[in-house]
């Protein structure tokens, strides 16, 4: 079993920290729910420390704006900074596998996975770094006109437990790249891997104070840093609820939000599709993570000339499916924490009593930890679209299957939710794949394919309760900056 340090205190200044209360919360291992170690607890005045830190390297101390070591580094070097980083993360990628998993819960593989995903962001937005430029802009006789792009300055970053890395690869590389300093605030359910990835931060050459991490709980450390007003820029990614929150504070203060808040997202299959290659990506797309994923394909939507094939397919492969410790490296680990547990309880207890059909069921491996928080994946079938497991982001491997009877009732079901992160389409008909693609109301469709989690050079936001902005690719480059227009008039 992977040895870890007891306790971890903050990350200030390139410098582990103490906390100024001296308090810490428990980490526990979802495979068996134990205490495994201890995370530092920032409030108000360590969130304040690490903004002040942050500052310095933008600004510095003088009275000149941008003249920190980070602030006034080129470009160039910015990226040289985030592709040692990128080697970094690969060289440790096992160490980072194991401590993801073992903090979140997620089966080995999966947390592989998101260390690369990690160092691939880093690459991209480090090759990127010195590539994101202003225009010139044709104006009248006599003038030359040109924009921009500089830092928003200080940048907060609000990271949710299900992809710990990932999340901070996407967020926080397109900051840094765009030239920002950051302050991290990680979830508190799953903390550890990011405070590692700092300190390689520091060791690839970023100064310090560039990069910040305060563990510690939402309502403390996170509304202490959205209300922070030497913040100038926050990304937030979790429940719409919570979001509304962040933005809230921040607006006190005339701060940018951008807000990921999870989804509902369909796939659409109509009975032209390619069924057998639809089927493995269907049930990924659910069972990924345990169900833990923003972009999770959590409803099906089937035409209903192939429903019941369609829906038997997915029953047979939904009943060989396996949850066990994340260790054991199975289809779904522990989801990652007994609240989570609970809420998908609570959800699946409102479908059993409101006469749902349970299409299929895979189980949880005789040996896995009483203690620990499993939860098989379930298939629901013939769900009403108007019921709750059809409507709310359950967050957990459940998959809510439903017919319709043509195009126009397709994309009405699949757009009926308050939600618009990610939409699937499967149909190997060319015009209806456009058709739909333009109609289907959410900030990514994939055709033939589904995205769930990866796709670090795709432009990723919603739309609605999904929140809005725009993350990774090239575009996330310009919102971690603001644009200056510089007028000349020269005659
Ligand atoms: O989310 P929260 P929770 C959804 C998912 C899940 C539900 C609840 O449906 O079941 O949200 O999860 C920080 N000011 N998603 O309660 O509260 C918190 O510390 C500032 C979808 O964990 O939104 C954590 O770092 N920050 C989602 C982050 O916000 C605050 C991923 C997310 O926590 C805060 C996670 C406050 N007042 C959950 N309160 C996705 N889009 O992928 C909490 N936080």
């Amino acid at each position: 079993m992977l040895q870890v340090a007891e306790r971890h205190a903050l990350f200030i200044d390139n410098d582990t920290v103490e906390p100024v209360s001296g308090e810490s919360l428990p980490v526990v291992d979802p495979s068996d729910g134990r205490v495994f170690a201890q995370i530092a607890r920032a409030a108000a005045a360590d969130v304040d420390r690490a903004v002040r830190a942050a500052r310095r390297a933008y600004d510095g101390a003088g009275t000149e704006p941008a003249a920190g070591p980070w602030g006034r580094a080129d470009a160039s070097e910015r990226g040289r900074v985030l592709r040692r980083w990128a080697d970094l993360i690969d060289a440790h990628r096992e160490a980072l596998a194991a401590i993801e998993s073992r903090d979140t819960g997620k089966p080995l593989t999966q947390a592989r996975a998101d260390a690369q995903a990690l160092a691939r962001y880093f690459e991209f937005y480090g090759g990127a770094a010195d590539k994101l430029h202003g225009q010139t802009i044709p104006y009248r006789h006599g003038y030359t006109v040109l924009t921009l792009r500089e830092p928003h300055g200080v940048t907060g970053h609000i990271i949710p437990w299900n992809y710990p890395m990932q999340i901070f690869g996407r967020s926080v590389g397109a900051a840094l790249a765009a030239g920002n300093a950051c302050v991290v605030k990680p979830a508190e359910d799953a903390c550890l891997s990011l405070l590692r990835v700092a300190q390689l931060g520091a060791e690839a050459g970023l100064p310090a104070g560039a990069l910040n991490v305060v563990t510690g709980l939402g309502g403390e450390a996170g509304q202490a840093l959205a209300e922070h007003r030497g913040i100038d820029h926050i990304s937030f990614t979790g429940s719409p609820d919570t979001g509304r929150r962040v933005a809230q504070a921040a607006a006190a203060h005339h701060c940018p939000v951008t807000l990921e808040l999870g989804g509902k997202s369909p796939q659409l299959v109509f009975a032209d599709a390619d069924i057998e290659a639809a089927l493995p990506v269907l049930v990924n797309a659910i069972v990924q993570n345990a169900g833990q994923t923003c972009s999770a394909g959590s409803r099906v939507l089937i035409e209903a000339s192939v429903y019941h094939q369609v829906v038997g397919m997915l029953a047979d492969r939904f009943n060989s499916l396996r949850a066990g410790p994340a260790h054991d490296d199975l289809d779904l680990g522990p989801l990652v924490s007994r609240r989570q547990q609970q809420r998908v309880w609570d959800f699946l207890s409102e479908a059993q009593a409101g006469g749902l059909d349970f299409a299929a069921q895979g189980v949880v491996v005789d040996d896995a930890p009483a203690e620990g928080f499993y939860q098989a994946p379930v298939l629901l079938a013939d769900v009403p679209p108007t019921h709750r497991l059809a409507q709310e982001e359950i967050f957990g491997p459940v998959l809510a299957a439903t017919r319709f009877e043509n195009e126009a009732q397709a994309v009405a079901l699949a757009n009926g939710t308050p939600y618009g992160l990610v939409a699937g389409l499967w149909t190997r008909d060319g015009a209806r794949q456009l058709r739909l693609a333009r109609q289907l109301r959410a900030g990514q469709v994939f055709v033939n394919n589904y995205g769930a989690g990866g796709g670090v050079e795709l432009p990723f936001g919603g739309i609605g309760r999904s929140g809005y902005g725009r993350e990774k690719g090239f575009e996330a480059l310009y919102a971690f900056t603001t644009l200056k227009t510089v007028a000349l008039r020269h005659g």
